[in-house]
């Protein structure tokens, strides 16, 4: 175990309050997981899947109103409200602990604590930061197991007096008025309460790499940012990396595992995946921004990912993998959802768990927000660069949303202020990843509003700030795959076919094409789009590549109203300034 005090304290203070019957410590050893996974089949927890078909590979239901992040439960505790911010929900640390430790007493009794060691990044390297995270689901510590790195060298790197990241997780009623996902920044403390679902209970994702990061990383000097990350071979041996921000369950799994079309990998293109959901970034000693993916594994949307969409995802699902809220299929006892193919399975559980005949039903079979928990070295197309101890240097940043209008299919911003003004004015159409209405355009600047530990003005100012202290800093992009026509149909293929315009971008970074200038910055000739293979009309194209003045006049408008009834203070001037000079392009 470990002879460290404050895991020893903080493990005691757990038990005292929820009274376990019996304290587990996870090794992360074989055996040990095969131990857990028999007592979840056993209890029902889990199901176990075709071991033929899908070795490895179990099915979890989660309780029907526990199925997404739960934002107007989540809960920054800071001692000024002020500095939480606007996009935040706010309670005194005071508060926040009463809460969750009134709802938390006793509420192990009858069960296990299992204590999980764990870490973000791969130990020993200077990115990564070590958890503890005690819970009483085997699903979590099954989950923690394939998304973090788990183990007792965990405990071993911590050593008597290391400091770590505490979170406390109870399943408690899965009472969705008493579910509290509560974070402490000044403690590096997370309290989960009444969820079982993954967002809000596998404390090393969302609630440790990005909220608690994101603060971490402003007070040390790095970023923690909701972003995949990819590399890019060239023909002539040479990889460039990129790392993407967009909102949940917009394609960010897709694009960091691409494929590209067949006239790029026949001129010897391969794209590889380091991460597909978190980035957390440095700056090196070469004035580059280096990043690292401190995930372990791949918590990916299940519905919609297919062989033609995302081969790699697919694959890497085929072993080790725990799905959430999909489909059973009976015949063969393996999983569907929607989108996976035209064949859904007549003798079916629904994601409830009843039947469901998948020809005949009207109602879909999986949740929107069904998962996959798949371990990232699964996947065919894992970077070499995976488990690098200092990471890949980024040569571009990449803000994408989901609008059908207004943003063109790529541009440019002019310098890094100005691509911090870029991922600020951000703005996609909700999904299922949260609870909520679904397809509701919200402004949600670098893809981060859920997860800023604090307040969004100091967040912009610390993009600024970040700025200032990289003499070689990437080039920032933003891009829109879901431009649509009058008719509601997309304008742009999408998937493997916007290696298309991560070869434009590349390009731009090496300054080996020109762009036109225009109100909101650089934006490619139609030419310039390697359209080879793609039976795709160069007008359409130009159509999706257009900026129209008067409607980036009233989106200027509507970012001011943002700034100022919404974000209201703390916004660095250059953002304003960024913003002066959009109306101004737009007027011009
Ligand atoms: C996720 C999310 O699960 O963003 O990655 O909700
Ligand atoms: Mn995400």
């Amino acid at each position: 175990m470990t002879n460290n005090k404050k895991v020893l304290q903080f493990v005691q203070e757990s038990v005292e309050l929820a009274t376990p019957d019996k304290v587990v410590w996870i090794d992360g050893s074989q055996e040990q997981i095969d131990a857990l996974r028999a007592e979840a089949v056993s209890t029902g927890e889990l199901v176990k899947l075709n071991q033929e078909l899908l070795p490895d590979c179990y099915l979890h239901r989660t309780v029907v109103n526990d199925v997404a992040r739960v934002e107007a439960r989540t809960v920054i505790c800071l001692p000024k409200e002020e500095d939480a911010g606007p996009t935040n929900i706010w309670k005194s640390p005071e508060e926040g602990y009463r809460m969750c430790k009134e709802i938390a007493r006793g509420k192990m009794a009858g069960r296990t604590m299992y204590v999980i060691p764990y870490s973000m990044g791969v130990v020993g390297s200077s990115f990564s930061k070590i958890g503890i995270e005690v819970t009483d689901s085997i699903y979590v510590v099954l989950n923690m197991i394939i998304m973090t790195r788990v183990g007792n060298m965990c405990l071993d790197a911590l050593g008597e007096d290391g400091d770590f990241i505490k979170g406390f997780h109870a399943k408690c009623d899965i009472d969705e008025e008493n579910r509290w996902i509560m974070h402490f920044p000044q403690d590096n403390a997370i309290w989960s309460v009444n969820s079982g679902y993954g967002g809000n209970v596998l404390l090393g994702k969302k609630c440790f790499a990005l909220r608690i990061a994101s603060y971490l990383g402003r007070e040390e000097g790095w970023m923690a940012e909701h972003m995949l990350i990819l590399g890019v071979k060239a023909p002539d041996g040479s990889k460039k990396y990129v790392a993407a921000a967009f909102p949940s369950a917009c394609g960010k799994t897709n694009l960091a595992m691409l494929i590209p079309p067949k006239s790029f990998l026949d001129a010897g293109y391969e794209v590889e995946c380091v991460g597909d959901d978190i980035a957390w970034i440095r700056v090196g000693e070469d004035g580059r921004l280096w990043a690292v993916n401190p995930e372990n594994g791949f918590f990916g949307v299940a519905p919609g990912t297919n062989k033609k969409s995302n081969p790699n995802a697919l694959a890497a699902t085929q072993k080790g993998t725990i799905f959430t809220d999909v489909v059973q299929n009976l015949d063969n006892n393996t999983v569907w959802w929607e989108g996976l193919d035209k064949n859904p399975p007549e003798h079916a559980l629904d994601w409830k768990g009843n039947p469901w005949n998948g020809k005949t039903s009207d109602v879909k079979g999986a949740h929107p927000n069904s998962r996959f928990t798949a371990p990232a070295k699964n996947c065919p197309c894992v970077s070499p660069e995976f488990d690098s101890k200092t990471g890949v240097p980024l040569s571009a940043i990449i803000f994408g949303g989901r609008r059908a209008s207004t943003t063109p299919l790529v541009y440019q911003s002019r310098d890094w202020n100005h691509g911090v003004f870029v991922g600020s004015i951000m703005s996609s159409e909700t999904t299922a990843a949260a609870t909520g209405a679904v397809g509701v355009l919200r402004h949600d600047p670098m893809a981060m509003k859920p997860f800023i530990g604090y307040h969004v003005g100091d967040y912009f100012q610390h993009w600024i700030d970040m700025g200032k202290k990289i003499s070689n800093p990437p080039k920032i992009f933003n891009v829109n795959w879901f431009r649509q026509n009058e008719k509601g149909e997309f304008l742009w293929p999408g998937f493997g076919d916007n290696m298309r315009v991560l070869k434009w971008i590349l390009d731009r970074c090496e300054g080996k094409v020109d762009a036109k200038e225009t109100a909101i910055g650089y934006v490619p000739y139609a030419k310039d789009i390697d359209l080879t293979g793609l039976d795709y009309s160069v007008e359409t194209l130009e159509s999706i590549l257009e900026v129209d003045k008067k409607k980036w006049a009233a989106e200027a408008e509507e970012i001011t109203g943002y700034y100022n009834n919404t974000i209201k203070d703390r916004i660095p001037q250059e953002l304003w300034d960024s913003l002066e000079t959009l109306k101004k392009n737009c007027e011009a």
